[in-house]
């Protein structure tokens, strides 16, 4: 990127304090503070997590139930803010990697992925400040990867189920994505949103007024079992828009969350790995599926490697590649994936993030910017997607004012 040169800048404190997520339950918000202002930052957290993902620090005492936050907030104010006080937010990677060091395990599970990343989010924040740029211009820099001029794609939540949901469905979540990418971001929102309208008063109509509350990611939950009778009701709306052969399908099956002892649950039936692909088959030649994420469990390598038979045009890495470089790496070796989700708090900093996509974009993968089920405000994501020039974003259902803060703020970046 021409004309960039970085800034001088310092960062004079740093504070942080214990928020709600969108599941009530704490989260952090860092302060920066600079001598360009104060910049912040807030870290979701996941429900059906990878196991190997970076490691939040939860107190363990009874205060909201061991989910506390205080310890990694103490970690932030006594042992990351004095290493980091003086030094140049815009110096991303060297931040990090003083984290890092400090925390000294694999996982982050020392000062907590959590903390870690709080701070890393608000010295991005803090570095665009220092630039006087938008916060996605300066992670279009940190990435250095070539700008596309295509923005990400909006892929919007229709059904959840799984962990997510209180209904009996288990596959957690069923997506659209724009069919073909030449309308712009604006119009494929408002058509998608459309058709989540239009899936609600089909499932009113069907199941009644209880059956239109939504799950932890605002979409609809209804009570539903089978992913044959989500994929109807979710046709029947986008019929009724007059949508067909605009939007086709994602499905997260999440499949680590119903793998047991090497088998798949589904629907109170037993599956192995390759009948499971058969299912998968059959599901991809009755509807539009354009991709399955993590469409077997995380240690099922076996399964992975069948997922490549899938006759469908995006195999996503989840679960299995966690947003870490490694897993990616063997994730692309092994031929498994053609598509990966990138979420900042699986890894735990900016500058990995940044590392884990690069590779990505740079192996052909396509990158899919994703939320968490618990979310804050923080509309990081939006400048994320757009910095590395990722694919799709897939930030929940329309609905819940976290959900929406990331559609919105792609909305404010793009006009
Ligand atoms: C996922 C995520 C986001 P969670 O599996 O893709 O939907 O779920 O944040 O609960 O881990
Ligand atoms: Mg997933």
């Amino acid at each position: 990127m021409k004309n960039y040169r970085m800034k001088k800048s310092k960062i004079k404190n740093i504070k942080a304090r214990e928020i709600l997520n969108s599941r009530g339950e704490p989260a952090i918000e860092a302060e920066i503070e600079t001598n360009d202002g104060n910049f912040f930052a807030s870290v979701p957290s996941g429900a059906s997590k990878g196991k190997y993902e970076a490691r939040e620090l939860r107190d363990k005492d009874k205060r909201y139930q061991g989910k506390g936050v205080l310890k990694a907030i103490n970690n932030i104010e006594k042992i990351i803010a004095p290493k980091l006080k003086g030094k140049n937010p815009c110096e991303q990677k060297k931040i990090d990697e003083i984290m890092r060091e400090l925390d000294g395990t694999n996982n982050k599970s020392k000062l907590g992925a959590n903390a870690i990343l709080a701070v890393s989010i608000a010295v991005c924040r803090a570095g665009a400040g220092a630039q006087n740029i938008a916060l996605s211009r300066h992670i279009a820099y940190l990435s250095k990867l070539k700008q596309t001029k295509q923005y990400p794609l909006p892929c919007l939540l229709m059904i959840e189920g799984g962990l997510h949901a209180g209904n009996n469905l288990d596959f957690q979540e069923f997506m659209l994505i724009p069919a073909y990418a030449k309308n712009s971001f604006s119009k494929n929102l408002e058509m998608q949103t459309e058709i989540y309208h239009e899936l609600g008063k089909i499932i009113e109509k069907k199941f009644g007024r209880t059956a239109i509350n939504v799950g932890m990611e605002g979409g609809f939950a209804p009570p539903i079992k089978s992913s044959e009778q989500a994929l109807d009701l979710i046709a029947r709306a986008v019929k009724k828009c007059g949508s067909n052969n605009k939007v086709k399908i994602i499905i997260d099956a999440a499949a680590s969350e119903f793998y047991e002892n090497k088998k798949y649950k589904i629907n109170g039936k037993i599956f192995t790995n390759s009948e499971l692909l058969n299912y998968y088959k059959k599901l991809v030649k009755k509807y539009p599926i354009a991709g399955i994420e993590d469409p077997f469990a995380e240690n099922d390598l076996q399964g992975w490697q069948m997922a490549k038979k899938l006759p469908c045009q995006f195999i996503i890495g989840d679960d299995l590649t966690v947003t870490n470089l490694e897993k990616i790496k063997t994730a692309k070796q092994n031929n498994f994936i053609n598509a990966v989700i990138i979420k900042p708090n699986q890894i735990g900093t900016v500058s990995e993030t940044i590392d884990s996509s690069k590779f990505a974009a740079d192996s052909n993968i396509k990158i899919f910017v994703k939320h968490r089920s618990g979310e804050t405000n923080d509309d990081f994501i939006a400048d994320l997607a757009i910095g590395i020039g990722a694919y799709g974003i897939m930030a929940g259902a329309p609905c819940r004012g976290e959900r929406t803060a990331k559609y919105n703020r792609l909305l404010k970046l793009i006009q």
